[in-house]
């Protein structure tokens, strides 16, 4: 284990899955500060994340959460210089002078770190973009349902046309993934080796998935599980999927979370 680096985050959280799971194949080590996200309003949103003991009185440090979290959150000027957007997950390298924000980019950073013991980045510069353009699209699908997916965990009522416009980010998504895998006939997403690829879909699939299948707090007769609607036409995804859920690194990192929201009833 070598070349540390720091992790604040929210768990469980399948977004970082990306990361724990490449960090266990290639044997990087991560220092994880995280907490489940309700309790992250009583941390300190710094390079040195730490839950607080009382709110500070800075009103510098005080900003309203915008995504996913309602509360004032206590981020610092530090943590802001080094993660501008001031979402977490967040990487930063171990003197604290480097933050790396984007699950995706936060895999990518594990796996170039690690690629002396498992090259998961591809082997040349072709491949490692055309890792990059699934990396990229799983972003879009990623910012496109988040409103849908934070709308289900909140009381608001949730609109058919927030469902329909999920519905249709997902089918985008999955149909480029099931196109690659039923032509190219390969193990994997490029080729028949793994990559951050396939580490990106498990995260971002299951990511949607597990939320999505929560039913709306207040009762909804547009909803239903979208996931589960269209299970049928993504056969190699769903094979891809299952295949990954039972490789032993995956399994760890996952299982728990799988079965406490219940993702095989
Ligand atoms: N696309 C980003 C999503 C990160 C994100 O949206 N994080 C939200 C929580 S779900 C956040 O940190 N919100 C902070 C805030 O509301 O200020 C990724 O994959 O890392």
């Amino acid at each position: 284990m070598k070349n540390k680096i720091r992790i604040f985050t929210y768990l469980p959280n399948p977004r970082i899955w990306k990361a724990l799971i490449a960090a266990d194949l290639t044997k990087v080590k991560l220092d994880i500060r995280a907490d489940k996200p309700k309790n992250l309003s009583n941390w300190l949103w710094d390079f040195d994340a730490r839950p607080l003991k009382e709110k500070p009185i800075n009103d510098n440090l005080l900003i309203k959460g915008t995504k996913g979290f309602s509360n004032v959150l206590s981020k610092t000027k530090k943590f802001l210089t080094l993660n501008p957007y001031g979402n977490v997950p967040v990487a930063f390298n171990s003197s604290g002078s480097i933050g790396i924000f984007e699950s995706n980019s936060i895999l990518r950073l594990v796996a170039r770190i690690g690629e002396n013991e498992i090259n998961l980045y591809g082997r040349n510069n072709f491949i490692k973009s055309r890792i990059d353009s699934f990396l990229d699209t799983s972003l879009v699908f990623g910012c496109t349902t988040q409103p849908y997916l934070l709308a289900l965990s909140s009381k608001k009522k949730i609109s058919k046309s927030i469902i329909l416009e999920a519905e249709k980010a997902y089918m985008l998504y999955m149909n480029g993934i099931e196109t690659s895998l039923s032509l190219n006939k390969t193990k994997f997403i490029i080729s028949n080796q793994l990559s951050i690829a396939d580490i990106c879909l498990f995260g971002e699939f299951f990511q949607f998935s597990i939320y999505s299948k929560r039913k709306p707090k207040n009762s909804n007769k547009n909803w239903f599980d979208i996931v589960k609607k269209h299970k049928n036409k993504y056969k190699y995804t769903h094979n891809l999927l299952n295949k990954l859920c039972k490789n032993k690194t995956f399994k760890k990192i996952a299982n728990n979370t799988l079965k406490n929201y219940k993702y095989n009833d």
